[in-house]
């Protein structure tokens, strides 16, 4: 039996969701930037231990932020993964408001903080003071070389599976 499991993809425009889910799945980068309409959705699967799973990743755009919660494409979310641009302070902001709407709205889901195109240089420490991110994990990652990609998609299957989500 493979155990599906959806994942949100949340986060400020241009911070690199869709980049990050294709590096993913297609182990590819694009420079180009073409905004996401809508929702992109996208499965992959990935062995826990020996249990098969079929992450279904569902990549939003940027444009909706808190709109999101009011729309279906919410509805049975097992985990989100909320993504900042570690070049624009104001992504890392808007990543820790996603992260606190994603758990008032599902209590006890796993929510996954990354600070992405770590290629370019350290994220300003002030952004990272605020809380809740003071106190969480923070995965530096790059969809343009690859960095902590597949630990994030990965650390994400292990805590649904881990919580019988
Ligand atoms: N240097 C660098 N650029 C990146 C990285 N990830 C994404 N980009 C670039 O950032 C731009 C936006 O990437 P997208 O993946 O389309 O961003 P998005 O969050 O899906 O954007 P929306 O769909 O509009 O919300 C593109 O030009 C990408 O090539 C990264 O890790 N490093
Ligand atoms: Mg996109």
């Amino acid at each position: 039996m493979i155990r599906p499991a959806k994942i949100m993809l949340l986060g400020d425009i241009a911070v690199g969701k869709t980049s990050l889910a294709k590096r993913l799945v297609f182990d590819r980068f694009d420079t180009d930037y073409k905004t996401t309409i809508g929702v992109n959705v996208l499965s992959h699967e990935t062995l826990v231990g020996d249990e098969k799973m079929r992450l279904v990743i569902w990549d939003t755009d940027g444009d909706f932020s808190h709109a999101i919660f009011k729309t279906t494409y919410i509805v049975g979310a097992s985990g989100a993964i909320v993504v900042a641009d570690a070049s624009r302070p104001a992504t890392i902001e808007k990543m820790a408001a996603l992260m606190e709407a994603f758990e008032e709205r599902f209590p006890g889901r796993p929510v996954s903080a990354v600070l992405n195109k770590c290629d370019l240089g350290a994220a300003d420490p002030a952004a990272l003071e605020r809380p809740p991110l003071r106190f969480r994990e923070l995965v530096r990652a790059s969809a343009l070389t690859g960095e902590g990609v597949a630990a994030i998609f990965g650390d994400m299957a292990k805590s649904i599976l881990r919580r019988g989500l």
